[in-house]
């Protein structure tokens, strides 16, 4: 292997998904989604941009296709929009809508570009969230038909599944009292919280076995999660051992549950009066085996093992570096302690990097060029640290960079930019940035430029 060199046969993409650049937020029989209604909340978005026109992928994505190919994307990582699908949650099919995703998929095709699709990015149909939405196993049920649906549908055209993106956003972020910064933003009581991180995980589960009932030769499925990530603060053993502990703890009731094929003891006994209620058979679903663990990996906590040796987590000095996005720290190890702990603590055997990347707030078009030197220094780093991991033996498959283009950056709106391609939103013309440049040599070179 060349120095800063991939695997053969590695993947790499770009990902997005429906609701941050599809727009036509009604369009078509198109039914309304949390976020639709989160957004017309007064202050709960950013400049109280909505989701209606986005980056009118629904009308442009010819043109985005053919800018991928131009790029060398040979992978891309989208979504599916359930309340394109399905527009009241369950209930009946909207036909253009599934017509919508044939037309995608076969425009994928004739571009060479292989789809990776996302079953539910955040966008829940609002008719569910009014019937009690993640609280509720009503949820689990629609989302098994819709499951049952776009992998009967699209198997054909599509062979890579991931269930869910990112449970934790769209449950603990959107329903509980402190945060509720995510949509429908409603305040639910400790032991309703509980009940829908459960219901997401039974979905997940629903929606492997769609992929083994329906999903026809070669198809294969996995989760997409955004694990809370220790990093050592030395990489010592101590330190090591006590960031491994940290990181089991605190994704206990999510990777936990799945690959430990049930709640853990002191998970339960954490959250005593208001654990979970589990029903007979809801383990052999969530836990059913799948192919492949998608993790989203942009930051990370620093922990050291205290005088005791018990993990000590570290509070950042307000001048550790960071992206615009507030939570985003720069800490690129974080994307070789996340890999080596879930091969380490629950032993993945294949795992794809399904986001990284960078949110800024102006990268303005100056003379026909974005140069984003500093999302290009975010990526290379990152990506030392992955080559790292692989030449330690963690089994990575392929990365996705996040975000193929500017978007809608939920409750930051279209303000803070993740795209390696600039989006006007006036005007929708898109503007390959710098980094757009680089990501293309290193795909294309399979090693870090
Ligand atoms: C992910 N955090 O969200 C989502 O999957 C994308 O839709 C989103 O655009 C992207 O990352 C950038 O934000 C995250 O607080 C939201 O740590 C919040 C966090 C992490 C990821």
């Amino acid at each position: 292997m060349q120095a800063a060199s991939f695997p053969t046969g590695f993947t790499w993409g770009v990902a997005t998904a429906a609701p941050q650049i599809e727009g036509a937020a009604f369009a078509d029989g198109k039914g309304e989604s949390v976020w639709d209604r989160f957004a017309r909340r007064p202050g709960k978005v950013h400049g109280g941009d909505t989701l209606d026109v986005a980056c009118d992928h629904y009308r442009l994505f010819r043109e985005d296709f053919a800018l991928m190919r131009q790029l060398g994307v040979r992978n891309y990582r989208l979504s599916i929009a359930w309340p394109r699908i399905f527009p009241l949650g369950d209930g009946p099919v909207n036909r253009a809508g599934l017509a919508f995703y044939h037309r995608l998929f076969d425009a994928m095709a004739e571009h060479g570009i292989t789809p990776w699709v996302t079953m539910f990015h955040w966008d829940l149909p609002q008719a569910l969230e009014d019937r009690g939405g993640w609280c509720e196993r009503v949820t689990v049920e629609a989302f098994a038909r819709y499951a049952d649906t776009i992998v009967q549908e699209f198997g054909g055209k599509v062979k890579n599944w991931i269930t869910l993106n990112e449970i934790r956003c769209f449950t603990v972020m959107a329903y509980s009292p402190t945060a509720g910064n995510k949509a429908p933003g409603r305040a639910v009581s400790a032991a309703q919280l509980n009940q829908t991180y459960h219901h997401a995980l039974l979905c997940h589960g629903h929606g492997v076995r769609a992929v083994r009932e329906h999903g026809g030769p070669g198809a294969r499925v996995g989760l997409t999660d955004n694990c809370d990530v220790s990093i050592p603060a030395m990489e010592t053993p101590e330190d090591i051992a006590a960031a491994r502990a940290w990181f089991v703890d605190q994704n206990v009731h999510l990777l936990g549950a799945i690959y430990g094929g049930g709640y853990a003891p002191e998970y339960l006994a954490r959250c005593g009066d208001d654990a979970p209620r589990v029903e007979a058979g809801d383990f052999a679903l969530i836990s059913r085996p799948t192919d492949f663990l998608g993790l989203n990996i942009y930051t990370g906590f620093f922990v050291r093992a205290d005088a005791d040796g018990r993990p000590q987590g570290l509070t950042l000095p307000a001048s550790y570096p960071r992206a615009d996005s507030p939570w985003l720290h720069l800490a690129p190890q974080a994307i070789y302690w996340a890999t080596r702990f879930v091969q380490e603590c629950y032993g993945v055997k294949a795992i794809y990097i399904t986001e990284n990347g960078c949110g800024y707030n102006d990268e303005p078009v100056v003379d026909g060029e974005v140069i984003d030197l500093h999302r290009r220094e975010y990526l290379r780093n990152y990506l030392r640290e992955l080559l790292r991991a692989i030449g330690d033996g963690v089994p990575i498959a392929g990365y996705f960079l996040w975000s193929f283009m500017d978007n809608f950056e939920w409750e930051d709106g279209y303000q803070r930019r993740f795209g390696i391609v600039h989006v006007d939103f006036e005007t929708q013309v898109r503007t390959p940035k710098l980094s757009a440049r680089y990501y293309a040599r290193v795909m294309q070179e399979n090693r870090i430029v």
